[in-house]
């Protein structure tokens, strides 16, 4: 009886935290996510945070998936007061000894041509590049999460 007690515990404390984290070289690729795509989305933002552990800067060059026809590193730029999404030319930079954040807002993994739209809790393969770990294989989980503060319905 207290065996299954415990059990249920931990299994309650385990289902929201989503721990997915994914180790390459020096690299440690913590919980990769993305929203729920609303239907005929053609676009959708991958997030995830990339702790370079080593000694050496990395660059994350470039990344694809079988859900997207094209996948571009974007960062968000202020234009004028307006955000705006810009292509990160040359790669997203990840020094030694820091964690880069792609975070909502801020640097993401832009899928483009979305084949199909993914669901909250379903998965999705993405390949990561990068120019000293190589390429890593990493799953999306799609989370139904709210949309980002600035974003006004
Ligand atoms: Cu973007």
């Amino acid at each position: 009886m207290r065996k299954f007690a415990v059990l249920a515990v931990t299994a309650l404390l385990s289902l929201p935290a989503f721990a997915h984290d994914y180790t390459a070289g020096s690299l440690k690729i913590d919980h990769p996510w993305s929203r729920a795509m609303p239907a005929n989305s053609p676009t959708a933002a991958v997030f995830m945070s990339i702790n370079n552990l080593g000694k050496q800067d990395d660059k994350l060059l470039s990344a694809s998936s079988p859900q997207a026809g094209k996948v571009e590193l974007h960062t968000h730029l202020h234009d004028n007061g307006v955000m705006r999404m810009r292509e990160v030319s040359g790669g997203v930079a990840l020094p030694a000894a820091s964690n880069t954040k792609l975070v909502p807002g801020g640097l993401h993994i832009m899928l483009m041509e979305v084949k199909k739209q993914a669901k909250a809790g379903e998965k999705f393969p993405l390949e990561l590049n990068f120019e000293k770990a190589g390429k890593v294989q990493v799953e999306i989980k799609v989370e139904d999460g709210a949309p980002a503060a600035h974003v006004h319905p």
